[in-house]
């Protein structure tokens, strides 16, 4: 079984390439690495295209309809389980994740099902984020906590690590979020179906390079979502 770590991608060309390198030298058995990318302006899915001429564990998606963070991430999750995943770790590509945390994320899976990169446990914290910025996710975590209930510290992380029996029993393709809230909504249906969660502490850094595409309005979507979540579970449909 392959170990997968999918990275979905918008014009991140300055991140991508120091990303890949840094992935490839933890020398992990099997590994392959998925980027999920739509089409940036900036020509990442070119560099990544490069890569994967010379190297075939790196694979590229190249997305150019449906774009969006949520739809990304159903499909490089769907890719990997296609392709033989019997391990996913997910990560966002602007070095904000450090991947020197993978190999401790993949060997805590032996105590649990999904395992999280978190900023909200001992040990744990984010560096480089404005006050504001800092507010805005932990306000976010609290409303995500509340509303659905899910006994984890930092909801927000897009660092994570899935055995594949997790991503098998989540309906993939029934995933809804066209925005940043497929990251609660997968974390919401993994609890809901009672998987083992653990947090590792990481130290979140601020992205240095590129820009983010965390604006108002995906915020707004992602605050409606996770409404919607608690709503569809108080429907008894999810
Ligand atoms: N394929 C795809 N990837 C996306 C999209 N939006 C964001 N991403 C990627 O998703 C990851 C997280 O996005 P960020 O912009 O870093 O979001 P954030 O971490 O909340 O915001 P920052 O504070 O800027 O880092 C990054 O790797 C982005 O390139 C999108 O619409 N499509
Ligand atoms: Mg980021």
């Amino acid at each position: 079984m392959k170990t997968f770590v999918m990275i979905p991608t918008y014009n991140e060309s300055e991140n991508i390439g120091n990303l890949i390198d840094e992935i490839l030298k933890l020398k992990i058995k099997d590994l392959h690495i998925a980027v999920v990318d739509d089409n940036s302006p900036d020509g990442t899915w070119k560099i990544v295209q490069d890569i994967s001429k010379k190297n075939k564990n790196v694979h590229l998606l190249l997305r150019k309809v449906n774009k969006g963070r949520g739809a990304a991430g159903r499909d490089g999750f769907i890719y990997c389980m296609k392709h033989d995943a019997g391990i996913v770790v997910e990560m966002d590509a602007d070095m904000s994740h450090n991947p020197k945390y993978i190999p401790k994320m993949i060997g805590e899976l032996k105590n649990a099902d999904l395992v999280l990169g978190s900023r909200r446990i001992e040990g744990g914290k984010e560096t480089g984020r404005s006050l504001l910025r800092r507010f805005v996710t932990w306000g976010a975590n609290l409303y995500i906590k509340v509303l659905l209930g899910i006994k984890v510290n930092d909801c927000n992380s897009g660092f994570r690590c899935f055995r594949r029996k997790v991503l098998e029993a989540i309906n993939l393709e029934r995933l809804e979020s066209k925005g940043p809230a497929i990251v609660q909504e997968i974390l919401f249906k993994a609890h809901l179906k009672g998987f083992r969660i653990k947090e590792i502490p990481i130290t979140f850094v601020n992205r240095t390079k590129g820009h983010s595409k965390l604006g108002i309005p995906q915020l707004a979507a992602g605050y409606f979502m996770v409404l919607k979540l608690r709503i569809e579970h108080l429907l008894g449909r999810i």
